[in-house]
């Protein structure tokens, strides 16, 4: 590969991707931020008036989402592999509380009243992960027929439902086996889950259309391999860059071959991403904002549309140290047929080009919360925070539904108005069933989340964004990962002792506003 033109064509990814003053409701913090379409009592809240006001389009798809390892339980049913988070949450200290995904919520049994609750929220879309030791026990060879079997009746299940399949083929649980063999760092990788992809589509693909290789590639490589914070937990820089190298390979290796398995493939993606606003007002920490962006949310989409990564580092890209070689542009192209990603909060981000960097961090539901010295890494060099200038949630991630509405425009600019799918978006709160009201579930601050930043997004819509589905997350309380479950997203309240699933005020909330589109009289403020 010609490596200067590699990395000259992958600048304009990244120049000018900050959000900055003047574009859209952002402005850096030195600047006190940026005033929304009128006051707000609470910092980045959009105006009732406007929340009002909202309409979404007609068959626009409404959702929910979960992943495989959290939701399914049967860990070892039918012939399943033991995948890295098997290994992880057996290892004693691992997980908050010392639970496991062994049970979760039994999703792989009780699949049937969970996809009786969907129809009864008024959903269209499902979108559910595939657990690849469930289908490849060891990650390589032929398939285990049993793990194919219950992912076709889920499907017909759905489809009987009226609810679309929504496949994501990789959210973390990858085969232990394969770790084993060195992880996403060695590229082998890549031909390992291509070939797993054509199984899903040659078996599956009958009955589901709408397929993502990854969730979250870019904490697959970063949260697994750099920070430590997530199974393997290694922390090398080295093995971070390769595997984010083995994942864009990887992801192209999917789409292809799911393509070649199934005419009626589409494929997108569920990407992670976050606002990113600079700092302050100066050259290097927007340049540090456009560098989060290129690196966090743009990364492999950038790879997919295009066959190069967008310019995500300080100085010459580490292409050697990610194992790029000549012709692999070709092998990362994989143009999206629509494209997926995921709204939680937003990231303030500073240049950390003058500071040292040391390795190690902790997850934080989508990011990095990452306190050392010297920022996250030697080549982005940025420093990328929270801020608590809006409310927080009880997982502690910052509401700040604005955000939507600038992230969505600036992916609607930036590639040329794709067709956008929300994959994950929703707040972890901890609402219990109320006895003095016969077990009833008022999460009024979740309603509250989902109005705000749905209103959001209808906004964007009406200002040219083509949207078509929105993915709450969760539809269950669920394993939050390292957190156990002291996090719960749900729209649906799980009683982890006696799986009883009890539907939340924000689930029946929910379900009103997807049979009417609208978020002011179609979903009261109440319940
Ligand atoms: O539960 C996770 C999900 O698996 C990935 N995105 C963030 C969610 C909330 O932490």
């Amino acid at each position: 590969m010609n490596r200067r033109r590699f990395v000259a064509s992958s600048v304009a990814a990244a120049a000018g991707a900050a959000l900055v003053r003047g574009d859209a409701y952002a402005g850096s913090v030195e600047s006190g931020g940026a005033a929304g379409p009128s006051d707000h009592a609470v910092p980045g809240a959009i105006a009732e008036d406007v929340i009002q006001k909202a309409r979404f389009p007609e068959g626009f798809l409404w959702g929910a989402a979960t992943a495989s390892y959290q939701v399914e339980g049967a860990w070892n049913a039918d012939g399943k592999g033991e995948s890295i988070w098997d290994r992880f949450t057996h290892t004693p200290g691992k997980v908050r509380g010392g639970v496991t995904g062994d049970v979760a919520c039994d999703q792989y049994h009780l699949y049937r009243e969970d996809v009786a609750l969907m129809k009864r929220l008024n959903l269209k879309s499902y979108r559910f992960s595939i657990s690849w030791p469930r289908i490849q026990p060891t990650g390589t060879g032929a398939p285990n027929m049993k793990g194919l079997d219950y992912y076709k009746r889920l499907a017909d299940a759905l489809l009987e439902a009226g609810i679309r399949p929504w496949c994501t083929m990789y959210h973390w649980d990858l085969p232990q086996a394969l770790e084993d063999r060195g992880g996403w760092p060695n590229r082998e990788l890549a031909g390992y889950f291509g070939e797993y992809a054509g199984i899903l589509g040659k078996h599956l693909g009958d009955r589901i259309t709408t397929w993502a290789p990854f969730n979250m590639p870019w904490a697959v490589a970063y949260m697994g391999y750099a920070a430590g914070a997530l199974p393997p937990c290694r922390t090398s820089f080295p093995d971070f860059l390769k595997a984010l190298h083995t994942l864009g390979l990887a992801q192209g290796e999917a789409h292809r071959a799911v393509k070649a398995a199934s005419a009626k493939a589409t494929v997108g993606s569920a990407y992670e991403m976050a606002p990113a606003y600079p700092k302050t007002e100066t050259e290097a920490d927007r340049a540090a904002a456009a560098r989060y962006h290129a690196m966090n949310n743009v990364f492999f989409l950038e790879a997919a549309m295009k066959g190069r990564y967008a310019n995500a580092f300080v100085g010459e890209p580490p292409y050697d140290a990610m194992g790029v070689r000549p012709g692999d542009e070709k092998l990362l192209l994989a143009p999206l047929d629509w494209v997926g990603f995921h709204f939680y909060t937003r990231r303030i981000v500073s240049d950390a080009s003058k500071e040292r960097s040391f390795g190690g961090g902790s997850f934080g539901g989508t990011e990095i919360e990452s306190e050392t010295a010297g920022g996250r890494d030697p080549y982005t060099k940025i420093r990328a925070g929270m801020p608590t200038e809006g409310p927080l949630t009880d997982s502690g991630m910052e509401v700040w539904p604005r955000g939507m509405y600038d992230l969505v425009m600036q992916i609607t600019k930036e590639y040329d108005h794709p067709i956008i799918e929300i994959t994950e978006s929703g707040g972890g709160y901890l609402d219990e069933p109320y006895a003095k009201e016969n077990g009833r579930i008022p999460d009024t601050r979740r309603i509250q989340w989902f109005r705000q930043v749905l209103a959001e997004l209808a906004r964007a819509i009406a200002d040219g964004a083509k949207v078509r589905a929105y993915h709450a997350w969760s539809l269950l309380d669920n394993f939050q990962w390292a957190e156990g479950y002291t996090e719960r997203y749900g729209l649906v309240h799980v009683d982890f002792r006696s799986l009883q699933r009890t539907i939340k005020d924000s689930g029946y909330w929910y379900g009103r506003v997807a049979a009417s589109g609208r978020l002011g009289d179609g979903g009261n403020r109440g319940q």
